[in-house]
C-alpha cells in the first residue's frame, strides 16, 4: 500500500471509530434548526453532510483542513517560484498533515504512473463536433473512462463495505491523474485545431497541464500551480461538490459521481461565472470602444447590466460576505507576476466600482469578487482567451478536493443522503 493510502487508512480508521462512538451516545443532539426562508431559499446554511476536507467561513473564506490560503502558500512545498503545489493540498486535505518535498514528489509520480487515457476517451471525443461546450466534452470523456472503474467491478465482485473506501480511492487517484490529458485533449481539439501535445513526464502535475495545453512559461507553470490549487475544494454544501457528494451516496462510483458534479459547475451560477465574467468584460470593452474604460463608464456599464435584471458575474456569494481570499491570492499573483495588463486594471477598476452599486441595490446580501472575478484576465494575459474552456479548468481543479472528500465519505460509511421534501400545502398547515 502506497505510503499516502497507508496513512489516510490509519487516520480514517480512528474517526470511524470516534464518529461512531459519538453518533451512538449523542445522535439526538440538535444541531441546527431550519426556517421556511432556508426550505424556499435553496437550503442556505443547513447543516447536512461531514465534509472532511475543508470548512468555509462567511467572514474569513475557505480554509483547507484549518489553513488559510496563505498558510497554504507558506507552508506547502512549492514549484520553483514558490507557487504551491496541488499534490500537496490532495495529501493535506486526504490526512490533515502538511506533507514534505518527498511525499509531494512521490504522489507526482504515482499520478504520472496513472495518467494513461484509454483511446475509447479520444474516440468518444473526436466524435463531438469540435465546438461542442468544453464542459459537455469534459463530462462526456469522464463518463467514457467509466468503464474502468476499480469501484465498480469489486462491488459486483461482492466487494465488502469496509473495503469500499479502498477501491474508490483507486478510482479517484487514477481519475485526478488522468484529467488535464482529457482535458488539455479537449483544449487542443477545440482551440488548436486538434494538434495535440504529447505529456513531459519530467514535470509536476500543474505544470505537465499547463505544457500539454501549450505553454512551457515558468510564470503560467505557476499560475496554474496556484489556479489549481485555490480551486480545490469549497467545503460540501457548493452545488458541484455536494452533488458528487449526493450521487456518491448512492454507491455510483466517482467516475459517475464526479461527472455529475461537474455538469452542476458547469452552471451559470456556479463554476461556469468565470466564463461569463471574462465575456461580460470583453462586451463591456467591445461596447465601451476602449481597453482602459474610466470608472465612470465601468459604472455606465454596470448600470446598464443591472438594468437588464442580469446579474454581475464574479460578484456575490452565497456564504461569503467578505472579498474571496481566493480573488485575493489572485490579486496578489498579477501584482507580483504582471505589469502593465489594461485587463487586469479593469478588472482591479471593476473591484472598485461594483461592490457600492450592488450593496445599493438593498437585496444583494454579499456585493464582493468570488474566485471567478479575477481568473479569466490572468489566463488571458497568458494567451489563454478561449474563456469557454475556463470551467474545465475549474473542475481538473475541484477534483482534488471533491475526490478526496468522496474517500473521506466511504471510509466513513456515510449512508445514502435522503433529506426531507415538504408540499406547500405543509407548510400553509405548519402556519395555522
Ligand atoms: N449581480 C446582481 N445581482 C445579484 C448578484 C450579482 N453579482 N448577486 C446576487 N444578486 C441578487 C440575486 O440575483 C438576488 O436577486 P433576486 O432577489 O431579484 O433574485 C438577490 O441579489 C439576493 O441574492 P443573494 O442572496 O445575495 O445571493 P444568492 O446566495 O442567491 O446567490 C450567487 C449567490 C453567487 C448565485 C449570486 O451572487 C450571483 O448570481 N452572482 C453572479 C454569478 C457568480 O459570480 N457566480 C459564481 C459564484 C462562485 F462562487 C462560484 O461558484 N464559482
Amino acid at each position: 500500500m502506497d505510503s499516502l493510502k497507508q496513512k489516510f487508512a490509519e487516520k480514517a480508521l480512528t474517526l470511524y471509530k470516534e464518529l461512531r462512538a459519538i453518533g451512538k451516545e449523542h445522535g439526538d443532539k440538535v444541531m441546527g434548526e431550519v426556517t421556511l426562508s432556508q426550505i424556499t431559499g435553496g437550503a442556505r446554511g443547513i447543516k447536512m453532510m461531514v465534509w472532511e476536507t475543508s470548512q468555509l467561513d462567511a467572514q474569513e473564506g475557505i480554509r483547507f483542513r484549518g489553513y488559510s490560503i496563505p498558510e497554504i502558500k507558506k507552508l506547502l512545498p512549492s514549484g520553483p517560484q514558490g507557487e504551491p503545489l496541488p499534490e500537496g493540498l490532495f495529501w493535506l486535505m486526504l490526512t490533515g498533515e502538511i506533507p514534505t518535498e518527498e511525499e509531494v514528489n512521490a504522489l507526482t509520480k504515482d499520478w504520472q504512473s496513472r495518467a494513461e487515457v484509454p483511446q475509447q476517451v479520444y474516440t468518444t471525443l473526436d466524435s463531438l463536433p469540435a465546438d461542442t461546450h468544453p464542459m459537455t466534452q469534459f463530462t462526456i470523456g469522464i463518463m467514457a473512462m467509466q468503464s474502468d472503474s476499480i469501484f465498480d467491478r469489486r462491488y459486483a465482485e461482492g466487494m465488502a463495505k469496509t473495503d469500499h473506501w479502498d477501491a474508490v480511492y483507486e478510482d479517484s487517484m487514477n481519475l485526478i491523474a488522468r484529467l488535464p490529458r482529457v482535458a488539455a485533449y479537449i483544449y487542443r481539439r477545440a482551440f488548436k485545431g486538434g494538434e495535440h501535445i504529447a505529456p513531459d513526464t519530467s514535470l509536476d502535475w500543474s505544470a505537465n497541464f499547463a505544457h500539454m495545453l501549450g505553454s512551457d512559461d515558468e510564470d503560467f507553470r505557476s499560475l496554474m500551480r496556484l489556479y489549481l490549487t485555490i480551486h480545490a475544494d469549497h467545503e460540501g454544501g457548493n452545488a458541484s461538490a455536494h452533488t458528487v457528494n449526493l450521487v456518491g451516496s448512492t454507491l455510483s462510483d466517482p467516475y459517475r459521481s464526479f461527472a455529475a458534479g461537474m455538469n452542476a459547475l458547469a452552471g451559470p451560477l456556479h463554476g461556469l461565472a468565470n466564463q461569463e465574467v471574462i465575456k461580460w468584460i470583453f462586451e463591456m470593452i467591445e461596447e465601451l470602444g476602449t481597453k482602459t474604460p474610466t470608472k465612470e463608464q465601468i459604472q455606465q456599464y454596470v448600470q446598464e447590466t443591472l438594468d437588464a435584471r442580469k446579474v454581475i458575474p464574479g460578484y456575490g456569494h452565497a456564504v461569503l460576505r467578505e472579498p474571496d481570499p481566493r480573488f485575493t491570492a489572485q490579486r496578489r499573483f498579477a501584482e507580483e507576476y504582471i505589469k502593465d495588463s489594461d485587463l487586469i486594471e479593469t478588472v482591479w477598476k471593476i473591484f472598485d466600482v461594483v461592490p457600492p452599486m450592488l450593496e445599493a441595490l438593498g437585496k444583494v446580501k454579499n456585493p464582493w469578487p468570488n474566485v471567478d472575478a479575477h481568473s479569466g484576465a490572468l489566463l488571458v494575459h497568458y494567451g489563454f482567451s478561449e474563456y469557454s474552456f475556463y470551467t474545465v479548468l475549474f473542475g481538473v481543479s475541484r477534483a482534488l478536493g471533491v475526490l478526496a472528500a468522496g474517500i473521506w465519505t466511504r471510509a466513513l460509511g456515510m449512508p445514502l443522503e435522503r433529506p426531507k421534501s415538504v408540499t406547500s400545502d405543509w407548510i400553509k398547515d405548519q402556519l395555522k
